[in-house]
């Protein structure tokens, strides 16, 4: 099969808001549960939803049988106001060295672009950054009924793109991402450590070594 497209993460891979949602996350468990988080605890938010970030911190904090799903819904949407705060200072500035320029590349190259983050506030952050127009298509978060490592999202951004899973290629910075890729049957870009996402088919150190003639050249030699 020929490569047509690309399905993009968006925290880790296209902007860092791991930062902010560790903030958020941090001072709602604090003021809301007094329960402290470490950067360990944030490590594991990454790429999973807001309800389900939600119940790991409550574990986390032994408190995951303390509360309704009333209250819960409570503070995940403070967290949500606050972190809705920190990223409206989101500016082009922000894009992750490296990926405007791997963005400017594919559309030359008129491949398809899609995004498959498990944040509902992706679009909201795209125009912070300035790189709405290229994207063809959106997965909404809100309309998927698994979370990675399931493979929908992955699944659903080829899809949108009209392309098979075959055809396209997967950017993660998450194990639990590069999972979702591989079990859409797509081929799995990895960016961040060789051995943490060794299921990946090939895998970048960080964004700014990403380079699409090697995405090229290694899909092609995947096909056989
Ligand atoms: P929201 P990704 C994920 O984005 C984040 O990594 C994760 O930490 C966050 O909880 C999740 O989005 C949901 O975000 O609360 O904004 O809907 O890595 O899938 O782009
Ligand atoms: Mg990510």
């Amino acid at each position: 099969m020929r490569l047509k497209g690309f399905v993009f993460d968006l925290d880790g891979v296209i902007t860092d808001t791991a930062r902010f949602h560790y903030q958020a996350w941090a001072k709602i468990a604090e003021d809301e549960l007094g329960i402290r988080i470490t950067p360990a605890v944030n490590e594991g938010l990454k790429g999973v939803s807001r309800m389900d970030s939600l119940e790991v911190i409550l574990k986390y904090g032994h408190q995951e049988h303390d509360y309704t799903e009333a209250q819960k819904v409570q503070f995940a949407t403070a967290k949500n106001d606050y972190y809705g705060q920190l990223i409206d200072q989101i500016s082009p500035e922000d894009i992750l060295p490296g990926m405007k320029a791997f963005l400017n590349a594919l559309r030359h190259g008129g491949y398809g672009i899609s995004l498959a983050s498990a944040s509902k506030n992706a679009p909201r952050i795209l125009t912070g950054l300035g790189l709405t127009d290229y994207f063809n298509a959106i997965v909404d978060p809100a309309t998927l009924r698994h979370g990675k490592p399931d493979p929908e999202i992955f699944a659903r951004g080829a899809e949108l793109l009209g392309l098979a899973p075959g055809e396209v290629v997967g950017l993660e910075d998450a194990v639990a991402g590069v999972q979702s890729i591989k079990a859409a049957g797509e081929f799995a870009v990895g960016i961040g450590d060789r051995q943490l996402l060794a299921q990946a088919d090939l895998v970048f150190p960080s964004t700014a070594d990403v380079s699409l003639a090697a995405i090229e050249t290694a899909f092609a030699e995947a096909q056989g």
